[in-house]
């Protein structure tokens, strides 16, 4: 399978997830100003949707939107324990985290990176995400990870998201335990790997 991703857009949450996995799986870089692939392809032609992240399947089916594609590939390898089994209510807690993350968090933040939508918006969408860091950061205290002590998809999406604070210049240090979150997640040699493949870390920056 493969995974059309852009360097730390929201598809570094489903990539993070098949990293964690440990599944067999390629990826192809957008560049999502031109939609051309690192392999020069046309992406409009290849995403209905036009946005990453995306995952093609061995079979050619697409499977999108970062929320299913997450679970999609933690199912894959249920061993890895990176989502509770369907049909749990540990799982719906799992797909509260997700959807909290995808409609108040991801969302929230693109008229911070559009820079086209007006002052009182970015004030408005920017209040948004920080009132969501106060209540992710009251959800974390204690606790290692969104579910506890394992680390689920609900945690590498919640850390993609997050991370945007160091593109945006928005000071997380008002919230300690999100600082310590993002280190811990960070520190995760599956992650690690991720960050390195994706240019993200500041070794790789030059
Ligand atoms: N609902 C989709 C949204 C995906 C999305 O917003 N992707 C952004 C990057 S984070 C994108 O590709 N935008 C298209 C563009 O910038 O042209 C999901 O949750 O996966």
């Amino acid at each position: 399978m493969k995974l059309y991703y852009a360097a730390g857009t929201c598809s570094l949450s489903p990539h993070i997830a098949l990293s964690e996995a440990g599944l067999d799986y390629e990826i192809e870089r957008v560049d999502l100003k031109t939609k051309q692939t690192e392999t020069g392809k046309d992406y409009n032609e290849i995403s209905e949707k036009s946005a990453v992240p995306l995952l093609v399947l061995d079979n050619g089916e697409h499977v999108t939107e970062g929320a299913v594609i997450v679970q999609y590939i933690a199912d894959l390898n249920p061993d890895a324990k990176l989502a509770p089994a369907n049909g749990t209510f540990e799982r719906v807690r799992l797909q509260e985290w997700l959807n909290y993350i995808s409609s108040e968090m991801h969302k929230s933040h693109f008229p911070l990176f559009r820079k086209n939508c007006g002052e009182k918006a970015e004030e408005v969408y920017l209040e948004k995400v920080k009132k969501a860091y106060s209540y992710v950061s009251e959800k974390l205290d204690g606790k290692q990870y969104l579910m506890g002590d394992q680390f689920t998809v609900a945690d590498a999406y919640l850390f993609t998201v997050v991370n945007w604070s160091n593109f945006l210049n928005i000071d997380i240090s008002p919230w300690p335990v999100l600082v310590e979150y993002q280190k811990r997640v960070a520190a995760r040699p599956a992650v690690q790997s991720v960050l390195k493949a994706e240019g993200l870390l500041k070794e790789n920056a030059a």
